[in-house]
Order: C-alpha cells, then structure tokens, then sequence
C-alpha cells in the first residue's frame, strides 16, 4: 500500500501536507485536480488511513452513517451496511488513495520534528525524523484525535498485566478468559465492552461519567439497495442528501434550543430500560447533565452488556492502579489480568501546535496558551504566515460527518493556493483583528449551546472552559464561510517586494 519509505525527501515543496488521513487525501486529490502537482504528504504510521487506520479495537466502527462519511467525490456504492466497521473505512480509504493516482507524493515513516517560518526567505523550514527541507505552503492535517490520553492515574505503570489504549489495540493480547478491566466510557468504549464481554471471564467498567446512549439503527444493506447504488444514477445522492439534511436538524437543539433534543433523551432513557432491568444499574447509567452535552453515542448492544452477570459496572472513583489491580477509593481492589484504557484523546492540546514556530519565534502552543487556541476560519493563524490547518480549532462536530467539514476546509486551501499564484503572493497571513472577531462571534454563539450550558464537562473545553472544538453552527453555514478564500481578510505579501512586512506586524515583531 505504502510507497517506499526510504524515498528522500526533496530539498524544496510548494506545499507540504502533515498528515495522510481522511484530510490529507482530500487535500491531495484537489490539489491534482487543481494542477498544484508540487506538493508531498508527510505521514508518521505506514499507511494513508489516519485514525480509521490506527483504531482497530474489537467493534471499531463509525456512529455516523457510511453514505455521508465518505467523500462526496469518491461515493463507495459497496457500503455493507448503513453503518460500516473500521476496516470497511479503512480498505475505502485506500482504494480512493491508490485509484485516485497521488500515492506517489505521499512519505510514510516522516515525522515532523519541527517547523519554523523563515520570514526572511518566506517559506517554512521543516526538519522531519527522515532529513530536512523547505516548503512554501504548510499544511496540518494531523487530525484532533491522533495523540492517545493516557489517564494520570497513580501507580499504573506499575501495573504488571497488559495494558493498551484503544486507539493502539495489541491484537496479540487474548481476552479469552481473562480478567479484564476497561477505564473510561466514551464513544470508544461502548463500543469495545460488548465485544470483549463475549470473551473475557470477567469483566471491570470503571466509569467516571455516564454517557448519553441512544439505539444504534444499523442495518446491512439489502441486495437490491446495493444494486441500486451500483446502477440507479443518483440513488446514493439520495441517501446521502437525506441523512445530511436528517443530521442538520439536530443543529438547533445543540446550538441553542437544548430543550429540542427531549425526544433523544426519552430515545436513551427507553434504551436504559430495554437493556438493563436491575433499577439500580439503571440509575448509575443515567447521566446527570443535558443530552448532547458530551457526544450522544449509539449502541443496541452496551447496556445489556452491563447487565451480564460477569460484567461490573464501577462507578467508584479509582485510587490507584497495583501491579496485579485497580483499588477504588472506598478501597476495594479488584484483580485485573488486563487493562484497556479508553481515555480518549489529547484534542485541546494538538502535539503539531508544540512544534510549529512562527513569524515572533514562538511556537503556536506558546501563543495558545497565552491567548488560547484560535485560529481564522479553522483554517489560518494571525503570526503564522502560509499555514493552513484542516480540521482546526473549532471545525469539529457532534452530529454530522467530519468528511463534510474537511472538503469545505480543503476548498478554501486550494482557493488560498490559487490566490497566492495567480496574485503572485509569497505569503497570507490572517489579519489579527479578522481572527480576534471570527473568536469572538464563535464564543459568543457557544455562550448558548448545550457542550457549554449542559451541566458537563468534555473533551471539547479547554482548561479555561472555552469550546474550541465544535464548530456551533450549521455545516452549511461553514461550508458558506469556507466556499472561497478572502483575501481581504488576510495580509498578502506579493513576491519581489522589498519589505513585506505590514506596519502592524513591523510593531509585533518591535
Ligand atoms: O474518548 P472520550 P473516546 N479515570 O474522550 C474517561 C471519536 N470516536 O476514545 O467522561 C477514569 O470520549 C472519560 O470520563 P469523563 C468521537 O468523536 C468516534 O471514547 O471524562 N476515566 C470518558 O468516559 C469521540 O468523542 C467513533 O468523566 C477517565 C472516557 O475516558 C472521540 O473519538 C468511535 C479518565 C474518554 O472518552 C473520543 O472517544 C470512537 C480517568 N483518569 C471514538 N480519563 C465513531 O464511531 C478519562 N476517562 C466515529
């Protein structure tokens, strides 16, 4: 699948994409079709695929439907079902890759180490785990779920069984008939109880907070849909444009009416009562806070799961981890043969922020944590001229397809690319004031939505309680915002100018 690793590294690339997932194809199938041939992806794992590559935990799948998660220019007629496992994303994912004829401008087994914009030559110095170079255009599509959170839990690298993430699933550890301990119940988690239930001897939910879950309505595809996605013209349109506009309608009842959202909260309380019968249960799975306000996940199969006689659901606070268990605060320990932690993600803190520095020598974490993480668009950072991120701060969503948002950020790339040759430009850059208004309008609107009024906390807040992750609209609405690059917006440095630096950025570099 991959190209050969050991293939160097030019000296010099127009554009330099991190990252080979879902939004690094993307990127590299448009610039193709726009004729931006010089461009390289960079990918640290093995293969195109990101976190549809590296999530192979037991029942690994997508809660949102297959039509709609995909590309909407690479329609996948051979959907098995309405919701598809991982390794059906992930072979689709690959097929786009090899047939859409870009592989060959793809490095596996780079890592970026760091990049610093060099104002003076006005283009990034990249140096990467296989040698250095320079790019005009840099471009991060490292994705907000790549970086595993291990938990600070005292004591659990003492611990002497196996232990994994989810997200770095040791397929060589045999569950059957162990003891196994699962930390955390998030989207991922749901969804690996139940499979390893099926195996283990005995198995330990330790949940801190309990999720929203609503029935899973997956299905496979009968012969005759298959056949008409194959043949009818325009059917899987059909389908896609129906869930996309079924998806939408949750959007309100997020962004500012979390009243709206009653029907999916009777949805998974009637889900409560189907699986589990024992009253108690019952009430340690019901969550305290408002539907939505952490991600709504699916699944038919979670709560009867809890409800097996070898199953434990511990709602005790862990203490520590020993060598051979978990002991929870009331001081009970529990014998664990392994344990799976399923702690999600570092998402507020992006690794890549840590090793890009920009036009004042400081690194885009420096900057967030001064300012807290911003960006224009998603897309652009005041301070750090020709960077573009895909799937950046506030692009994420909590009822729709990430695909969705990553063609509409993508379309604004290869518009910024296409300004910048044809205006003959070396350099955007976000004016401060445009970023500092667009952050403000995003928090404004966030004051409303259900992720900041719903009584919880999650992954989408940062440390200060800011949602810098979601995106508080309606997709279309960003897809609106996204359609074209606004140069008005940004400060333009043309080629050949002797002094490219704006007054305003001449002050902040004083
Ligand atoms: O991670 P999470 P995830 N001690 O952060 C708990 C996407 N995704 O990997 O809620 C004990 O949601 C934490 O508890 P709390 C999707 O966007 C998509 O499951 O913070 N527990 C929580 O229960 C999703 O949102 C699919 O109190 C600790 C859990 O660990 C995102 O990935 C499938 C703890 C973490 O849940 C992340 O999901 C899977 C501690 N110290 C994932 N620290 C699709 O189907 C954390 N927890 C597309």
């Amino acid at each position: 699948m991959t190209s050969a690793p050991s293939r160097p590294l030019p000296q010099h690339v127009h554009t330099f994409v991190v990252g080979a997932g879902f939004a690094g194809l993307a990127l590299a199938i448009k610039l193709d079709e726009a004729g931006e041939r010089n461009y390289l992806v960079a990918e640290r794992g093995d293969d195109v695929g990101g976190t549809w590559r590296d999530n192979t935990y037991p029942g690994a799948a997508c809660d949102v439907p297959s039509q709609l998660y995909s590309y909407s220019f690479a329609l996948n007629p051979t959907w098995s079902r309405s919701f598809s496992p991982q390794a059906e994303i992930q072979v689709y994912i690959q097929r786009v890759a090899r047939e859409s004829g870009v592989l060959d401008r793809f490095r596996f087994g780079v890592e970026v180490e760091h990049a610093q914009w060099d104002e003076e030559a006005r283009r990034w110095r990249i140096r990467t785990s296989r040698g250095s170079l320079t790019a005009d255009v840099l471009v991060a599509a490292t994705g907000a779920l790549s970086e595993p959170r291990l938990p600070d839990i005292d004591g659990i690298d003492s611990f002497g069984g196996e232990v994994f993430h989810s997200a770095q699933w040791d397929h060589d550890a045999d569950l059957t008939g162990k003891r196994v301990a699962v930390i955390g119940t998030g989207a991922s988690a749901i969804q690996i109880v139940p499979e390893i239930a099926q195996t283990a001897a005995h198995l330990d939910v330790y949940q801190r907070t309990a999720p929203w879950v609503i029935p899973r309505h997956d299905r496979a595809y009968t012969a005759l849909e298959r056949f008409g996605f194959r043949h009818i013209p325009g059917l899987q349109r059909l389908y896609r444009t129906a869930i996309y506009w079924g998806r939408e309608c949750y959007v309100p009842a997020f962004a500012f009416r979390p009243e709206l959202a009653l029907p999916a909260r009777l949805l998974a309380r009637a889900n409560i009562a189907r699986g589990i019968a024992d009253p108690e249960l019952r009430r340690r799975v019901t969550p305290s806070y408002a539907i939505g306000c952490k991600r709504i996940l699916i699944s038919n199969t979670y709560y009867p799961t809890l409800a097996q006689d070898h199953v434990d659901l511990v709602t005790d606070r862990i203490a520590k981890v020993t060598p051979s268990g978990i002991v929870t605060e009331d001081g009970t320990e529990r014998e664990v043969d392994v344990l799976v932690v399923a702690t999600g993600f570092n998402t507020t803190d992006m690794p890549i922020a840590h090793q890009v520095v920009g036009r004042r020598g400081t690194t885009l974490a420096q900057e967030w944590a001064e300012d807290g993480v911003a960006a224009y668009k998603g897309a652009t950072v005041h301070g750090f001229p020709n960077l573009f991120f895909l799937i950046g701060p506030n692009t994420g969503l909590g009822h729709s397809s990430m695909v969705f948002m990553i063609e509409s950020q993508v379309a604004y790339v290869i518009d910024a690319l296409r300004t910048m040759r044809e205006d003959d430009l070396v350099a955007v850059e976000p004016k401060r004031g445009e970023q500092e208004a667009w952050n403000a309008d995003l928090q404004r609107r966030m004051r409303r939505t259900v992720w900041n009024t719903g009584g919880c906390s999650s992954w989408y807040l940062d440390d200060h309680g800011r949602n810098v992750t979601l995106w508080p609209r309606a997709t279309f609405t960003f897809r609106r915002l996204t359609r074209a690059f606004d140069p008005g917006a940004y400060h333009l440095v043309p080629a050949h100018e002797p002094s490219p630096v704006p007054a305003e950025l001449q002050e902040l570099n004083a």
